[in-house]
């Protein structure tokens, strides 16, 4: 597939239209559609639609392709795998790419203590499962979570989202032993605030609030996704961290967005010096779009359930586990990284550029292929803006760029292009972004 955009009817063309008039008659109400264009195939850093149009990905389908669409070692090892075994459930008849997966997630997670994995198949699985690890490990129920976090759909996971809307709303009660504690947020904290003096306000938190000595576990997103892509301040993740382990609490860091290369590095936790998570929660990136999860970690953490209580029937499935194997790989022989530092460096200049002509950006931050800008008034008060969101996005698809918004006012952008986009075809994206804003 030619890696351009191309835009060849009003979008949505008449094709996609006539294939969501259908869906709208057979498909969940409750199951959103940010943008009715209906993908046929894909393959780098492009989306060819039902009609014909291309439209240049800076979604990576919410940071799952970070590898690029359709990677050839992708397609060849889940062709492969297909054919030769596709289910007999791991925990009847083992097979060997579970391992292999497994295997690999030891090595590169964070930490240098032995490790254990287990696979599960999404992100709010892996979370889920990650809470259990450490309830079981450390016989203590409660578990702390920070604003504007994002964990997942399921009961519990809902019960640690920050925002009721969407995804909470209407469909408690919830998950009981959550506590809600503060970020460290700089471009919102007081000016100055350091990352100890964040973590030192969230501690107080739950020392006060649940008793360090209930907790079972500390859940954080080293870079938080669905928030907005919120960086914390230098040596709040450590210094959380060191607290955790002086009061016996499992730190968890689900990196189900930020990891698997996301960010220049394996994780995102790799950045913060010294911070080494006890278990780590892992899924999107991890196999070019094929559902796998995982959660690494500790292994006297990672062992503490008696067999049997972990499972599920599709976990670390044979053919996605291939998946896996093939992307983690790909990472482990290079190239990879460097393709997010490549790309950082593009977003970093450019946004910035725009920030300095164009009010309206009050912040671009994030790290690798995970950068995002924060839209604000223009009353010196940083007002979330999230009307210059929407007409920004709109402006992009219209043209054939594919760009999330995403943060807790809805004010941001984000950008997690695949690995594999080129820079001309980054640069004309960036573009056509640029045209949106100056629109405004
Ligand atoms: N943890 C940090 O980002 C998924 C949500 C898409 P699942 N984020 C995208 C949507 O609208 O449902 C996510 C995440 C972090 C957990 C999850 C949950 O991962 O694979 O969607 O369950």
């Amino acid at each position: 597939m030619e890696q351009e955009r191309k835009i060849v009817t009003a979008i949505p063309g008449p094709k996609s239209t006539a294939l969501h008039t259908n869906r709208l008659k057979h498909v969940s109400a409750g199951v959103g559609a940010a943008l009715p264009v209906y993908i046929e195939r894909a393959h780098g850093a492009i989306l060819q639609d039902v009609d014909g149009n291309q439209f240049i990905d800076l979604g990576s389908g919410i940071g799952v392709v970070t590898i690029g669409h359709t990677n050839d070692g992708v397609v060849k090892a889940v062709q492969e795998q297909v054919a030769k075994l596709t289910h007999t459930l791991f925990t009847v008849t083992p097979y060997e790419p579970y391992v292999r997966v497994a295997e690999l997630l030891n090595a590169h997670t964070p930490g240098n203590f032995a490790k254990k994995s287990a696979l599960f198949n999404s992100g709010a699985e892996a979370v889920e499962n990650a809470v259990k690890f450490a309830r079981k490990f450390t016989g203590r129920g409660e578990i702390a979570v920070f604003d504007h976090a994002y964990h997942g759909r399921t009961n519990l996971t809902m019960a640690m989202n920050f925002k009721a809307m969407p995804y909470n709303s209407g469909f408690g009660p919830f998950a009981p032993g959550v506590h809600h504690v503060p970020m460290s947020y700089p471009f919102r904290d007081a000016a100055g605030m350091t990352g100890p003096e964040a973590a030192a306000r969230a501690i107080t938190y739950m020392e006060k609030r649940v008793g360090a000595g209930n907790l079972a576990a500390v859940v954080i997103e080293p870079i938080q996704g669905e928030g907005g892509f919120i960086v914390p301040a230098p040596g709040f993740l450590k210094t959380l961290q060191d607290w955790c382990r002086a009061n016996g609490i499992v730190m968890i860091a689900d990196e189900v967005q930020s990891g698997i290369a996301r960010t220049g590095k394996w994780f995102a936790s790799d950045w913060e010096e010294g911070f080494e998570p006890d278990l780590v929660t892992i899924a999107k990136g991890i196999a070019g779009g094929m559902p796998i999860s995982a959660v690494t970690g500790r292994a006297e953490i990672m062992d503490s359930s008696h067999a049997g209580g972990i499972g599920g029937t599709y976990g670390g499935n044979p053919v996605a586990a291939a998946a896996a194997v093939s992307v983690l790989e790909q990472i482990e022989a290079g190239g990879v990284l460097e393709a997010a530092h490549r790309i950082e460096k593009i977003l970093v200049e450019r946004l910035n550029a725009m920030k300095a002509k164009f009010p309206v950006i009050g912040d671009v931050r994030g790290r690798g292929a995970m950068i995002a800008i924060e839209f604000i008034e223009n009353d010196g008060k940083l007002t979330p803006n999230a009307a210059a969101v929407e007409k920004v996005v709109k402006h992009c698809t219209s043209n054939g760029v594919l760009v999330l918004n995403a943060g807790t006012y809805g004010n941001v952008i984000r950008f997690l292009p695949p690995l594999a986009i080129s820079d001309a075809l980054l640069n004309e994206a960036l573009d056509i972004l640029e045209a949106g804003i100056a629109n405004l």
